[in-house]
């Protein structure tokens, strides 16, 4: 079945977050309502932001306080000694300060049709996700309709096409725009200015090609025709690159080139080449339940409320191809990461400054890059990563008193709770939010990873390991020692969002553990030995970072059944469940750790399942590993039934898109699970997918599995090694798991079943 997410009405152009259909190209992003007489074009460039270092601001530190690092060691004198009331007293020194920023919208284009009175027929607008093109079609008048608009990654355009089977005409605006000059250049509409907080120079253009008439001066109109395509392109002077952030190249010059080649391809050959771009990734995987409907989007999630079984099929499969369809099209080499809104936005001040949160969001954007078959997506991660090493050195230097210098060069980086393009790396202004020490190693496993799924040993060895490298090397020097715990300790610690204040809480050892564990992986890959992997492994024993408490639950705080333990600050039903990270994303809770196992397990019935759109999506990978499919399954339609719009975008609330790349690897983590050196088939199969099949979703060593099954029992069953290699492959049949071993050729497929 085609995947498309399709209304029969109109949105409504005031709710963007829930109504919108949204296309991109990791650069430029473009959400559109379907308007019949009036349609609102929301527009986007990923690095059009506000903050970082300007003219007007030529203090610009990143965020970073000075020599912040004498208040951080007091502070652990005083937790070491026991002394809470005044350790607390000094975390507001503890912090960052300055101008954050925030991403921008780039502009509404407000489009006004000229369209005869009535109401329109056979009315659909939809998101094609196979095809990776929007379109709305409807008949009026006896004229039929139709609008389409594609984001080309090769070609850098967003292209939008206007016919009517009878001649028609529109006018287009631009509205909400920055301190800008709008003119006519031939047959383009140059939007030309800078953001007024930083001056960040900005260029977009509009070209248009017609067979009506067409008049531009500081908006487009055109008369009388019946084909009209728009070729939309933009870029800012924005530079990936520490201290200045600038590229000192005029945008114009870029846009002028783009809008120039894509007008001179045409419309038919630009979406060729951007179907054949799009659809080699997004083509690898497939997902289908049998008997699935097919209903509007609103109807459709209405229906899945309602527990409609054929709807929930196609409600599920849907959402697993969105999550796959938002990344490609939000994450694309050579452009910034996903931000907390993927790359569209329609505010000057968006939720939580739509940034890169990496106290779990930036991380849950790409959880399902790997095992859904779309690595690619991770490269702008990795870059935005490695570019954040140099200004991470500063926060280190100011808050870790862990210098890089000429006879320590790469010496350690670190980064807190929200980063920006600018290099923010420095702790929040608020300590009790913004301070997240393991949050850089928890990142760490987002690009370790990429290796293990596609064992690209050069990117690896060039690009992936320097920064596992440094960041190792930092946590080394910033562990000690705790004689009270006697473990080697981060402090201090808060757990995310939730706190309090103490010494090695579970989040940041488990963090720094898995981290020390891959780096030791990826040393042996490479061949790496030396006094570091020395140090590493030597310290690694000694992080011990989980304990079951009293009650029987995995702690999140070592101190916590101590009698002066302050319990004020625990939320019973809080929505990060920092002290599971081992069981997902990481990989040291399985079954060989069954104690552990069954804390973590107590510790999420404690919890509870209703939480915010990603806290539901990290409790559905988290069920997923522990191979209660039933369980896992509900989160998942919690997640879809309680924390998604219409358009199937995730909430928060508001609109937060890493529920949706949470969910869509959690969907994927039921079917196929790799992280204990085994390839599980239907790991964590739930009884209302009982036959359904998958195809190319990715195992660690870099295998590719299809899969078929009827009643729980898998019928065809092939792994394809791209590397070559050996694995072990479990699966369900009729009353039992089997297990195959597979010795394979680099490119060749095992038929098992
Ligand atoms: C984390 C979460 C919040 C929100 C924010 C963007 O800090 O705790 O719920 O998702 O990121």
């Amino acid at each position: 079945m085609e995947n498309i997410i399709w209304f029969d009405k109109e949105g409504d152009i005031t709710k963007w977050e829930s109504q919108c259909l949204p296309i991109g190209n990791g650069f430029l992003g473009a959400s559109m309502f379907g308007g019949v007489r009036r349609e609102r074009i929301v527009l986007n460039e990923k690095s059009l932001w506000a903050g970082g270092p300007c003219k007007n601001r030529p203090d610009y530190r990143g965020g970073n306080k000075r020599e912040r690092y004498k208040y951080v060691a007091e502070v652990q004198k005083l937790l070491a000694e026991g002394d809470y009331e005044n350790a607390v007293k000094q975390l507001p020194e503890l912090t960052g300060d300055g101008d954050f920023g925030a991403y921008q919208l780039l502009c509404d284009a407000v489009l006004e049709f000229e369209i005869p009175d009535g109401e329109p027929s056979d009315y659909i607008r939809k998101l094609d996700l196979d095809k990776s093109l929007y379109s709305c079609e409807f008949t009026l008048g006896g004229a039929r309709y139709s609008r389409e608009a594609f984001a080309s990654y090769p070609d850098k355009v967003i292209a939008f096409k206007f016919s009517c089977s009878e001649k028609m005409s529109f006018t287009l605006k631009l509205d909400k725009t920055h301190p800008s000059k709008i003119f006519a250049e031939g047959n383009s509409l140059v939007y030309n200015g800078a953001v007024e907080d930083n001056g960040m120079r900005f260029d977009a253009r509009f070209t248009v090609v017609t067979d009506g008439k067409l008049d531009i001066s500081d908006c487009i109109t055109v008369r009388d025709f019946s084909e009209t395509v728009i070729y939309f392109t933009a870029a800012t002077d924005y530079e990936m690159k520490y201290p200045n952030y600038r590229n000192g190249i005029a945008p114009e010059a870029v846009t002028a080139h783009i809008a120039k080649s894509a007008a001179a391809i045409g419309w038919a050959d630009l979406y060729q080449a951007h179907y054949s771009d799009y659809s080699a990734m997004y083509g690898r995987a497939e997902f289908s339940l049998d008997n699935a409907d097919d209903l509007p989007a609103d109807k459709l999630l209405e229906a899945y409320r309602n527990g409609e079984r054929a709807a929930m099929n196609r409600m599920e499969t849907l959402y697993f191809q969105y999550g796959r369809y938002l990344l490609i099209s939000s994450s694309r080499e050579g452009a910034l990461p996903a931000n907390l809104q993927g790359v569209w936005n329609e505010s000057n001040c968006p939720p939580w400054c739509c940034d890169y949160h990496i106290n779990v969001n930036l991380q849950m954007n790409y959880w399902g890059a790997y095992n859904t078959n779309i690595a690619e997506t991770a490269q702008p991660l990795i870059d935005f990563l490695d570019s954040l090493r140099e200004p991470g050195r500063v926060t280190a230097a100011e808050y870790y008193n862990i210098v890089s210098d000429e006879k320590h060069p790469e010496n350690g980086w670190t980064a807190h709770t929200q980063c920006s393009p600018f290099g923010w790396t420095a702790p929040g202004w608020d300590f009790y939010w913004g301070w997240s020490t393991a949050a850089v190693a928890w990142l760490m496993q987002n690009i370790w990873e990429y290796y293990e799924f596609t064992g690209d040993k050069q990117t690896l060895r060039e690009k992936i390991f320097p920064i596992m490298r440094e960041s190792a090397r930092f946590y080394t020097q910033w562990l000690r020692y705790d004689e009270k715990q006697d473990r080697l300790v981060s402090t201090p610690t808060y757990s995310p969002e939730h706190g309090p204040v103490t010494v090695g809480n579970t989040y940041e050892q488990s963090l720094i553990e898995q981290l020390f564990i891959d780096f030791l992986a990826a040393s042996s890959e490479l061949s790496e030995e030396g006094e570091l992997q020395v140090k590493v492994r030597e310290m690694l024993p000694k992080l011990k970072p989980y304990h079951v408490g009293k009650t029987g639950l995995l702690k999140e705080w070592f101190e916590e059944d101590e009698p002066d333990f302050d319990r004020s600050q625990i939320q019973q039903n809080h929505r990060h469940l920092s002290h599971l990270m081992g069981l997902y994303p990481g990989k040291r809770i399985t079954s060989a750790l069954p104690e552990v196992m069954n804390a973590a397990i107590m510790s999420m019935n404690d919890r509870g399942d209703e939480s915010t759109g990603w806290a539901r999506a990290h409790r559905l990978n988290l069920w997923a590993r522990t191979g209660d499919g039933e369980r896992a399954y509900r989160l998942l339609r919690g997640l879809l039934g309680d924390c998604t719009f219409e358009n199937l975008w995730d909430f928060h609330p508001p609109f937060q898109i890493d529920g949706n790349f949470g969910g869509s690897a959690g969907i994927a983590e039921m079917l196929l699970q790799s992280h204990e050196g085994v390839i599980r088939i239907l790991p964590s199969i739930p009884s209302e997918w009982k036959s359904g099949a998958f195809k190319g979703l990715c195992a660690r060593g870099g295998f590719v599995v299809d899969a078929e099954w009827e009643n729980g029992a898998v019928t065809a069953l092939s792994v394809l090694a791209k590397n070559g290699g050996e694995c072990s492959v479990t699966y369900p049949t009729n009353d039992s798991v089997t297990s195959a071993r597979l010795k394979l050729k680099a490119g060749e497929t095992a038929k098992i079943i």
